[in-house]
């Protein structure tokens, strides 16, 4: 009997074959069982997905109790407000971008292939610090294996675009890839995998060397990313186009940046404490003082969109740039 396997069936199975580890590969599989149609045909194909599943299971499982430690250098710990990984083709000017606003020793060349792992810097909107990571370069037919590890736990994906190059191959070819790794949030994509984890992640474009580019590029990328995606134009040469680049980042985070005060003391207006959107002061409060959150009594707030000094409640939600006191 044909077992007439759907587009949807075949993605997922390309998916699985093209995963680098096996916690993707996991997903793949529960994919793949999630899609493949129910019939006499396909029974023998179930059986078989269901007993690599249930292996790969066993497998991850043990994994985790013991065995050699090993390192992967793609897992970049977060650190500040946000993550955001750099993602693109050769010399599209990733390394520009994160040399350009942060820290970090990239390495900044006229050559592919100088960046060979992940690279992360702290950048700043602000007095914000967020986390870019430079990271190795894809082509439509390579990416270092594991590299999706670093997409999977970020909070942003920027897609790095170059103007002067060939835009539609570039877009074709970062958009695949975060496709067929399931990375983008689109209406096939679940929201969630069977563990809970979150699967398609945020993302943007930046269209670099607008100072180089021939006229006609930015209209070119706008009808082939509009409005899938934001796009936010730069030249890394720009110190302006840095900031509203960094601008655009804070929004796309979707977070507050709220400063804490001591009754009787000054705010610490230098270290701003950032939550997500719509987080409370009792959430502002587990952030400040762990062991003392369960006991905050009160708090008062000074903001653009509150009385200075008022008195709120622990569900007051604090909008950008409050100060918050709290007393415990
Ligand atoms: N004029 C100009 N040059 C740029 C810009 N961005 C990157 N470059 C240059 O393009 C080359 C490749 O950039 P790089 O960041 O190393 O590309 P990567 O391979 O994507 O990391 C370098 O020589 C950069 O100095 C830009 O916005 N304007
Ligand atoms: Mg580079």
């Amino acid at each position: 009997m044909p077992a007439n396997l759907t587009p949807e069936y075949l993605k997922a199975d390309k998916w699985y074959r093209s995963a680098s580890d096996d916690a993707e590969r996991l997903l793949a599989l529960e994919e793949m069982l999630r899609t493949i149609p129910r019939h006499k045909g396909t029974e023998h194909m179930r059986a078989e997905l269901r007993k690599k599943l249930s292996k790969l299971k066993a497998a991850t499982s043990g994994e985790k109790k013991g065995g050699a430690k090993h390192v992967d250098i793609f897992h970049v710990p977060k650190s500040g407000a946000g993550q955001v990984v750099l993602i693109g083709t050769p010399n599209c000017g990733k390394s520009a971008i994160v040399g350009a606003l942060s820290n970090a020793k990239v390495h900044i060349a006229d050559y592919p292939f100088t960046t060979v792992k992940p690279v992360p810097g702290m950048a700043h909107y602000e007095d914000v610090a967020i986390q870019l990571v430079d990271m190795p370069p894809i082509t439509a037919d390579y990416s270092a294996p594991g590299q999706v590890g670093t997409y999977r736990t970020c909070d942003i994906i920027a897609i790095v675009i170059d103007l002067t190059q060939d835009i539609e191959e570039q877009v074709l070819i970062s958009t695949d890839y975060l496709e067929s790794h399931r990375l983008l949030i689109d209406e096939k994509t679940a929201e969630t995998d069977t563990t809970g984890n979150l699967q398609g992640k945020k993302a943007f474009i930046i269209a670099t060397r607008t100072d180089l580019a021939k006229p006609g590029s930015t209209e070119e990328l706008t009808r082939l990313c509009a409005p899938d995606f934001d796009i936010v134009e730069i030249s890394a040469e720009s110190e302006q186009d840095l900031i509203r680049l960094m601008a655009g980042i804070y929004r796309m985070l979707d977070i507050v940046r709220v400063y804490a005060k001591k009754p009787g003391k000054p705010a610490d207006m230098k270290d701003p404490f950032t939550m997500p959107t719509g987080a409370t002061v009792q959430d502002l409060a587990n952030l400040v003082h762990r062991e003392l959150a369960q006991k905050l009594r009160s708090a008062r707030a000074w903001g653009e969109n509150i009385h200075d000094g008022q008195n709120v409640h622990r569900t007051y939600q604090p909008s950008d740039k409050d100060i918050i006191e709290l007393h415990f």
